[in-house]
């Protein structure tokens, strides 16, 4: 049903060595790597009707237009949004935070004001909201995290009152892999009237998302984590909120009218899409819903709750290492974070690369997180539907040989 070593032949980059060795790449969490299918997209449109989107009378043009809006289209059946005109087309993750931060923020948001996230988040969903904060006068607070790798909402529950504007919380944590119960903490803080922001970053590309069932108010995420191209991210809101909103950016394809006195917004969702926006990106990320779709998101889930059960128990085995985060797969998804002693996370990568096996070190945009933790650094191996257990076995024995290097 899931065969990895065919799903492998579609990555390119999976058959070229690194160091001289095949590479094992175990750092999806950052990026992820892109299949033929998104590769060939976005040459097809360069090759054969590169044009501006929503300004040419002419057919390459109109081509060029209806693959932009087709993307956006897929998109939107992929997170089951009501309409296409909620999704809007951003750079990445941390432009869709800082567009609600901006536009609905600034409009919503004033002095007394208090606007919760959490302590695992990564910065892109935190410093957008220090600085809305810092602009108007609000609050920001943080649902603490358990020595486990939970969010505790004991306190959760002690922060909820009418002055909160807005929870901002992560759909999986990029460091913990922790998936926090959304459920709960959405009905809690639309209780007391609260709008909810998920940070789908690394939770949209690992699992089914319906944004519907899940009545979050705001999702971002980004396109070159779910096996699209950089440079093309999302903002989901319901239409309600965003036909309210101000734009964010102005300038070309925003309006509907200008004169030398003012102007007219465009309808969404072009009413937040300033200028020339990223055309082949965006085809290319609706290639990557078709591929997703074609595995399966359930199938993805599966497939990744294998590989973390697999990596807690043979990493486990590893002299000196301290894995953090929930130890029940089924509640976290596939970034295992590590320490290996007093091993500086970069020397770990460091030789880890030499046998071709590429993972993240350092503090991975989660900088309060590892202050909690009293940490510098980590070490991150972060898997998706193209790894398999045995390159965990690579990793695990790659660790032995950092042990034996530095022990
Ligand atoms: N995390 C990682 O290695 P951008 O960079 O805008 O596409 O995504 C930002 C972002 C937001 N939220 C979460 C939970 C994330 O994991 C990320 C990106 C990468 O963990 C790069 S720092």
């Amino acid at each position: 049903m899931f065969d990895t070593h065919k799903i492998r032949q579609d990555f390119p980059i999976l058959s070229q060595p690194a160091n001289g060795k095949p590479l094992t790449y175990l750092d999806s969490g950052a990026s992820s790597q892109k299949p033929l299918a998104v590769i060939e997209a976005m040459d097809v449109y360069y090759r054969q009707y590169n044009a501006n989107v929503h300004r040419g009378i002419y057919q390459i043009s109109e081509k060029a237009s209806a693959a932009y809006e087709q993307a956006r289209k897929k998109t939107g059946r992929f997170i089951n949004a009501r309409s296409w005109r909620e999704v809007i087309f951003t750079r990445n993750t941390t432009e869709s935070v800082n567009l609600v931060a901006f536009s609905w923020g600034q409009a919503n948001i004033s002095a007394g004001d208090v606007i919760i996230s959490t302590e695992m988040e990564h910065h892109a969903n935190l410093v957008p909201w220090q600085q809305l904060a810092a602009r108007t006068g609000a609050t920001v607070k943080y649902i603490p995290v358990t020595q486990q790798g939970y969010l505790d909402l004991d306190a959760f529950d002690q922060m909820l009152n009418s002055s909160v504007k807005l929870v901002a919380v992560t759909g999986m944590s990029n460091v913990l892999g922790t998936i926090p119960p959304l459920d709960e903490i959405i009905r809690k803080a639309h209780a007391v009237g609260a709008l909810v922001l998920v940070d789908g970053a690394q939770s949209v590309p690992h699992m089914p998302t319906d944004v519907q069932a899940l009545d979050c108010d705001f999702l971002v995420f980004s396109g070159h984590k779910m096996l699209g191209p950089t440079g093309i991210g999302v903002l989901w809101a319901r239409k309600e909120i965003l036909a309210d909103m101000p734009p964010f950016l102005t300038g070309g394809d925003m309006i509907k009218k200008v004169t030398l006195n003012g102007c007219d917004w465009n309808d969404l969702p072009w009413k937040f899409e300033a200028g020339t926006p990223s055309i082949a990106e965006a085809i290319g990320l609706g290639y990557a819903v078709d591929y997703l779709n074609a595995l399966g998101m359930d199938n993805v889930r599966r497939h990744e709750i294998e590989l973390v059960s697999y990596a807690l128990e043979r990493l486990s085995q590893v002299e000196g290492i301290r894995i953090y985060g929930p130890q029940d797969p089924a509640v976290r998804g596939g970034a295992v974070a590590f320490t290996l002693g007093n091993i500086h996370a970069h020397d770990v990568s460091a030789v880890l690369d030499g046998d071709g096996v590429a993972v993240r070190a350092g503090h991975h945009c989660a900088m309060p997180l590892h202050d909690k933790f009293e940490l510098q650094a980590t070490t991150r191996a972060s898997f998706y539907v193209y790894n398999t257990p045995e390159e965990i076995d690579k990793l695990a024995q790659g660790l032995e040989r950092v042990i034996e290097l530095f022990g």
